[in-house]
């Protein structure tokens, strides 16, 4: 005879689940005792949404399979937001949760609230589990759903009465195939389909390669891609770091221009989102396309390219490669070196920016003057997380090629510490640093406290500019300069670390920066309170993100898109 918990707990085990990201609850405690005595480590997080943002960074960073466990009502609504970011971002997550138990259901119970239907359209795969035969088939499917297998990934949610997880089951009725973990599939374009590619490829003068995040286990054979095929490649945040910055086609600092003029465009596991101006033929008035990928919204989500390329992305490039490596007509270069030299130019201007730029009218540092120093810092290997309006964008910009995550498609304020806390506790050797605005620093603040009883070795950097700026920013431009409740001052957020055990400084002074880095750097965990001007407007502010336009998430583009339309 197994208990249920403990069934549940050797699932994961069975799974190669070493971490679960967890909140106490009577309703849940079953699990937790049974997750320990199987040696399964449980990181316990002061929010269940914390809970869930860890689970997220730690199945990004790793490639395993992120596991949350909330309890039961206000447990698992606190996980809500953290189960949106994941949906958004197709994250494969498994949500294990707790509900009253069955004799108590629907009379008013402790903790009781309609969990699957408020998760339904949040999560892949959504359901009660009520009877204990079922436990091991509904875990086992509940991760196929939730890695995507032919479907688009995301989290995945199961919720248990407490008075199942105490049951037992026999043995007879335990069926041990369900604890085996799938081979990954692989799915292999057509030939045909290959040729139609390969045709449109060579025949490109300005062809634009851009990744998504179907391509992040692909970073090899794009290498082998790009070696045999010049183009100009981009990344999106999704795919960050899958090809080297000083890789030469890779041309951070030439998106607009390369959207503008590419004439294919060749997507990899990367859907159209607003972030690619939803592949509009305004904002992209020269291209035919072509698309690759496993799910819907890669390969056909907002545009249907010329050529479809249902596969696996390190199949369909590997086959691309076959063939392309033996055809490769001499290309028109024109365009690329264009394209290069502009880059590095502008990447160049970047830098002593950086450098130099002046302080803000209120005498405070600018945001680049703190990330020039960060990007001098920075380890090679090191992971970057970013948070915020303004301060996320400057980040973006200014720390290009690095391991990174941030607020993802779903704008999520509220990541950077627990993303930050889940990368050191899987990656211990490798720097973590954490980029993140004040205001969105304060939503998981209280995190600290779990960074430092779990011994996670992360940098805090809170650019602080008394505000949320973006969007004091765009009361200043659209709403004649009336600023309401978009500022944050008197906050001492270095204070606020040393409170919970974490080493903090403030500072003021560029000057003392690079020694301020140092220190933090050989002191973890620790957070540096920085004062930044709120003068400095991001890219994102400039391009018109915050107002949020009709058509298109930039101005330039809605203005297109409006053109077009007339
Ligand atoms: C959870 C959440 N709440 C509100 C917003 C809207 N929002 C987007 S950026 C921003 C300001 C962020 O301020 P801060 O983190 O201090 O960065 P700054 O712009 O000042 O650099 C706000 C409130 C959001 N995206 N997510
Ligand atoms: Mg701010």
């Amino acid at each position: 005879m197994e208990q249920i918990s403990y069934l549940i707990a050797r699932f994961l085990k069975e799974r190669n689940v070493d971490r679960v990201f967890s909140l106490c609850g009577g309703h849940i405690l079953p699990i937790w005792d049974s997750l320990h005595t199987l040696g399964i480590r449980i990181i316990d997080v002061r929010d269940e949404r914390a809970a869930v943002h860890m689970a997220h960074a730690h199945g990004e960073l790793t490639s395993r399979l992120g596991v949350a466990v909330v309890t039961a009502g206000p447990g698992m609504t606190n996980a809500v937001t953290g189960i949106a970011n994941a949906s958004v971002s197709r994250v494969p997550l498994l949500i294990i949760s707790g509900i009253p138990p069955r004799p108590q259901q629907g009379m008013g119970a402790l903790q009781s609230i309609p969990q699957v239907d408020i998760v339904r359209f949040i999560t892949r795969y959504a359901r009660t589990i009520s009877r204990a035969e079922h436990v091991l088939r509904e875990l086992d499917e509940a991760v196929a759903y939730a890695e995507g297998h032919c479907g688009e990934p995301g989290p995945a949610f199961l919720d248990f009465p407490t008075d199942v997880l105490r049951e037992y089951i026999p043995e007879s009725l335990i069926d041990q195939m369900r604890f085996r973990t799938p081979d990954a599939a692989v799915i292999r374009p057509s030939t045909e389909r290959i040729r139609a590619a390969t045709a449109l490829l060579t025949k490109s003068k300005r062809p634009l390669v851009i990744s998504g995040r179907g391509a992040r286990d692909a970073g090899e054979s794009l290498l082998n891609f790009l070696d045999v095929f010049r183009c100009v490649y981009l990344d999106t945040p999704e795919s960050r770091g899958l090809i080297n910055e000083d890789h030469p086609l890779f041309m951070p600092a030439m998106r607009g221009r390369a959207m503008r003029e590419a004439d294919l465009v060749f997507t990899v596991g990367r859907s159209l989102d607003f972030q690619l101006a939803y592949g509009s033929r305004a904002v992209f008035p020269e291209a035919h396309f072509i698309r690759t990928g496993t799910t819907p919204s890669e390969l056909r989500g907002n545009r249907r390219p010329e050529v479809e390329l249902l596969g696996s992305p390190i199949a369909v490039l590997d086959s691309l490669v076959e063939i392309l490596k033996d055809n490769i007509t001499e290309p028109d270069h024109k365009w690329i070196e264009e394209m290069q030299v502009a880059d590095r130019k502008n990447r160049e201007n970047l830098v002593q920016k950086m450098r130099e730029m002046p302080p803000g009218k209120d005498g405070a540092m600018h945001p680049y003057r703190l990330l020039g120093c960060v990007h001098e810092k920075l380890p090679g290997n090191a992971i970057v997380i970013a948070d915020g309006g303004d301060f996320l964008s400057f980040s973006r910009i200014a720390l290009t090629g690095t391991v990174y995550l941030d607020c993802g498609p779903f704008g999520c304020l509220g990541v950077g510490v627990p993303f930050g806390i889940a990368a050191s506790l899987a990656f211990p050797d490798r720097s973590v640093v954490v980029m993140s605005g004040d205001g969105s620093f304060g939503f998981n603040a209280i995190e600290l406290d779990t960074c430092r009883r779990h011994g996670a070795r992360v940098v805090f950097i809170v650019a602080n500019n008394g505000a949320w700026n973006i969007e004091r920013n765009d009361q200043k431009l659209s709403f004649g300069g009336r600023i309401i409740g978009t500022e944050l001052e008197g906050c001492d957020y270095a204070g606020l670390a040393q409170s919970l055990g974490v080493r903090g400084e403030r500072i003021e002074n560029p000057e003392e920066l690079p020694d301020a880095l140092d220190r933090a750097f050989n002191n973890t965990p620790a957070l540096l309170d920085v004062m930044v001007t709120r003068d400095a407007v991001s890219p994102d502010s400039k391009s018109g993100l915050p107002v949020v336009p009709d058509t298109q998430a930039l101005t330039v583009w809605d203005e297109l898109e409006m053109a077009r339309r007339e």
